[in-house]
């Protein structure tokens, strides 16, 4: 079987350097943002196999956003298109509340079609991933991701989903019916509380499991996750660590999962390493940067990361 196949918009990022408002940010530093990109990039660095597929425009942030997927060691297979790629601008108002400006409207990455997915590379996928913010991005980036997820269902790929809600980019009714039928396609499903709550009613591991798919996991930041996988019920808790930005967590926390599904660990041991991924992305700013390698996911126990 194959690696991770994931699709959706990867963009450049800045980040203003400190902490207070952005009038009075003097220095950004430029990363790359997107969570299906960063979920490739943990995997990668995780030993398995990982494809990005999206739209880049024929800018330098293009360049930038494919440069920076490839020496992490993420395959791109990059449509070109003629519109910009998409950017955000991220200050921290405090030490915990963070702010994101989004220019991504029209973007090149907002404009992924169906006919933008390969049969073959969705066919030979070990896992198809995507995430709820791509339906929110316009008409034809949402009949791409359900075109995706149905390919790999027709093809028996294990079809994982993040369900992601962005409240800058959608409305809670206009995202509840649109992330519930997504959701009701995927054999692995990952929310957060306040995401199950958008389209389930009472407890999001059972609620979210009625809707269809086999692994149900539920993250809960500084708490950790509980999960019902094939029946089984796990409740790990987070791990002790000087969180320093909590942006990309659920990513990594994803990533951890996926590599080690991709890898044939058991159920426990991939919410274990998807609890690790996460702690390691807290303690270092940016969207992907903290993402761990197997050597460090091993000296974490006795090591100086967790408290
Ligand atoms: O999951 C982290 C993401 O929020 C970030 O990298 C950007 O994809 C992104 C988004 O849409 O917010």
């Amino acid at each position: 079987t194959g690696g991770l196949l994931t699709l959706g918009e990867s963009m450049g990022i800045f980040v203003a350097d400190g902490i207070g408002p952005l009038e009075h940010a003097r220095g950004f530093t430029l990363g790359v943002a997107g969570a299906e990109s960063n979920v490739a990039i943990g995997v990668a660095r995780l030993g398995g196999s990982a494809t990005w597929l999206g739209r880049l425009g024929p800018d330098a942030t293009g360049a930038l956003v494919a440069a920076r997927l490839r020496a992490s060691g993420v395959r791109v297979l990059a449509v070109s298109d003629r519109a910009h790629t998409g950017l955000m601008i991220r200050y921290r108002r405090s030490g915990e509340f963070i702010q994101a400006d989004y220019h991504r409207a029209g973007s090149a990455g907002s404009r992924l079609s169906p006919a933008d997915i390969p049969r073959d590379e969705v066919a030979a996928a070990g896992i198809l991933h995507v995430t709820g913010i791509t339906p929110a991005l316009s008409d034809t980036a949402r009949a791409a991701v359900f075109h995706a997820v149905e390919e790999a269902r027709a093809a028996g790929v294990t079809v994982s989903v993040d369900v992601n809600y962005r409240g800058k980019l959608w409305s809670r009714p206009d995202a509840a019916p649109v992330l519930r039928d997504l959701v009701s396609r995927a054999d692995v499903v990952f929310a957060g509380p306040d995401e199950a709550a958008l389209f389930v009613d009472g407890d999001p591991l059972d609620g979210l499991a009625k809707l269809g798919p086999s692994e149900v996991v539920v993250k809960d930041g500084a708490r950790g996750c509980t999960a019902s996988i094939a029946g089984e019920r796990f409740d790990v808790p987070a791990l002790r660590v000087t969180a320093i930005d909590p942006v990309g967590a659920g990513d990594a926390f994803v990533a951890g999962y996926l590599a080690d599904r991709l890898a044939g660990a058991d159920p426990a041991r991939r919410l274990r390493t998807a609890i690790a991924a996460g702690a390691f992305a807290v303690t270092v700013p940016g969207d992907c940067e903290g993402l761990p390698d197997r050597a460090e996911l091993a000296a974490l126990n006795g090591s100086d990361i967790v408290r």
